[in-house]
């Protein structure tokens, strides 16, 4: 059993039975150009999760755990796309226009795929979502029940927005959440502080927050108790 401090209280997990959910670190919400900046948002907010994720990311392959990678996006017939969210915002380049990166969070589309640093690796599964959560019309659920998994440790973007809608529908699903705060980012710092807040707050009401390093230190060879406390 690894121990990870975290808050409200420490995190408890089999290495077999957690997976590592990276949640929608694609060229379109990271990088300029796509539509986290045609929502008139400032990208390099994001940016500052890649390398913490990275190395996480490393420390997950080396530990064997499960390894999932999301992507938020649409057929290219946009025939899962809901007219409201197409609509929304009133957007000169929204869903499914072209982009410097090929059309914006349309499937197959260079924008859509998940950034170099961060790239999957064969085996690992790479779960296509419509909306912001990951398991709205999804396979999520049925890939983490046929391994037993019951456990998630959360990085990606957005902190607020898919990172928390995934959580939330995690929790209702009886899975328990870690999310890592420096490896989630929001182009809004009070979003971020608040949304990581909501999450541990009440014991706990949708699952544990902590940082990247102490989970590495957890998942360090021949470690298994927590980090003592500063
Ligand atoms: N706009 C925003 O903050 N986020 C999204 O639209 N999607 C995700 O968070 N992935």
């Amino acid at each position: 059993m690894a121990t990870v401090r975290a808050e409200p209280y420490e995190f408890a997990f089999e290495p077999g039975q957690v997976a590592l959910v990276i949640i929608d670190m694609q060229r379109d919400f990271v990088d300029p150009g796509g539509f986290g900046e045609a929502l008139g948002n400032d990208v390099s907010l994001l940016r500052r999760a890649i390398a913490p994720t990275a190395r996480v990311l490393a420390a997950a392959r080396q530990a064997g755990m499960l390894v999932i990678h999301t992507r938020e996006g649409h057929r290219p017939d946009l025939a899962d796309l809901p007219p409201a969210k197409k609509a929304r915002g009133h957007l000169k380049t929204g869903i499914g226009d072209a982009g410097p990166m090929g059309r914006i969070l349309v499937r197959g589309e260079y924008g859509h795929d998940i950034i170099d640093e961060l790239r999957p690796r064969a085996g690992e599964p790479v779960v296509d979502k419509p909306g912001k959560g990951a398991f709205y019309a999804t396979d999520l659920d049925a890939i983490l029940r046929s391994r037993d998994v019951a456990k998630l440790i959360v990085c990606g973007v957005t902190t607020e927005v898919c990172v928390n809608t995934t959580v939330r529908e995690a929790n209702d699903r009886g899975y328990d959440c870690l999310v890592l705060a420096d490896c989630v980012a929001s182009y809004f710092p009070e979003f971020q502080r608040v949304a990581l807040e909501m999450i541990k707050a009440q014991g706990g009401i949708f699952g544990w927050v902590g940082e990247s390093a102490d989970l590495l230190a957890a998942l360090a060879p021949g470690k298994e108790t927590t980090r003592p406390a500063a």
